[in-house]
């Protein structure tokens, strides 16, 4: 309310500056500008203060460092735009996103296979180190090179094992591998718990384990579906191969506490915003833009560090 206040009156002041003689003017609206920029950053976080009053500053802070004189006057008539101020904030074009370096489908600003859903809005893009939109597959050469040994499928390199996760599909009574690493009951070598590091470091999305079995809600059916099938996608969840989670490394999901669920690209209904147990929370808009910070990346509502390979 005081802030409101004290803007107001700084607006005023600045459009009385305006019609000052020129001595008056540059000192007075030099300083008033300093301190209303100081003062944006408190207003805009806090969602009671009025839509007028952050539109108005916003543009006063942009406009008052190249042309003092003006600034009163631009204040004045952007005022009356709310709207369309609001919305150049929130969205704009889309900014590719990189994986090491290259723009893969899942980073590109494009819905590459025509759904309507660009990028990470697109539930079977993993990641920006995910090629294909269409399949929850990444179509990345270096992913799951051995059919059967698997370590965190969210490192966007299934090769190296450098996060220490450790799981081998022959394992599995789900026979994920399918005909290329069957369900062996009588092998021996199946880890009962992940390291520490496989743990802490395998960024996985709310829903799934760290190698890459998910559970997802089609139709009101759950299924745990197994992310490295190359042919698996919501639009044809039946074909999926199916997984046994392992319960070590599991992203258990709540939506009840406003977690978004993998396979989802929004809160829960009744949630404004969704939460996230590790790290900030996010939102994607339909071109696949998020508010995450650069080098971060959203998904499941949750902003994930890129992962250098
Ligand atoms: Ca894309
Ligand atoms: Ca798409
Ligand atoms: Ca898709
Ligand atoms: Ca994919």
């Amino acid at each position: 309310m005081r802030n409101s206040f004290t803007l107001t009156c700084m607006s005023l002041c600045l459009g009385l500056a305006c019609n000052s003689p020129a001595s008056n003017e540059t000192t007075q609206a030099t300083g008033g500008e300093t301190s209303t920029s100081a003062e944006t950053t408190t207003s805009t976080t806090d969602p009671t203060t009025s839509p007028t009053t952050t539109t108005g500053t916003s543009t006063g802070t942009s406009t008052g460092p190249t042309t003092t004189g003006t600034t009163g006057t631009e204040t004045g008539t952007t005022t009356l735009d709310a709207t369309t101020t609001g919305t150049t904030d929130g969205g704009g074009a889309c900014i590719p996103i990189a994986c090491e370096g290259s723009v893969l489908a899942c980073g590109d600003c494009m819905d590459n296979d025509g759904d309507g859903k660009v990028d990470l809005a697109d539930p079977e893009c993993v990641s920006p180190c995910d090629d294909l939109e269409e399949t929850f597959s990444t179509g990345l050469p270096g992913d799951n090179m051995d059919p059967c040994n698997q370590d965190c499928f969210f490192d966007g390199n299934s090769g190296m094992g450098e996060d220490k996760c450790n799981w081998n599909l022959k394992c599995d009574p789900e026979n994920p591998g399918g005909d290329v690493c069957p369900y062996d009951p009588n092998f021996q070598n199946c880890p009962d718990m992940q390291s520490e590091t496989c743990v802490t470091t395998c960024q996985v999305p709310n829903g799934c384990d760290c190698f890459g079995c998910c559970t997802v809600e089609v139709d009101g059916m759950t299924y745990d579906i197994f992310l490295g099938d190359k042919d698996c996608s919501l639009g044809d969840i039946g074909s999926c191969e199916q997984c046994t989670k392992n319960d070590d490394c599991d992203e258990e999901c709540h939506p009840e506490l406003c977690e978004v669920c993998f396979g989802q690209t929004e809160p829960p209904p009744g949630c404004d915003d969704p939460t996230c147990e590790n790290g900030d929370s996010c939102t994607i808009d339909m071109m696949g833009n998020s508010d995450c910070p650069e080098g971060y990346y959203c998904s499941t509502g949750c902003c994930f560090a890129i992962v250098p390979g």
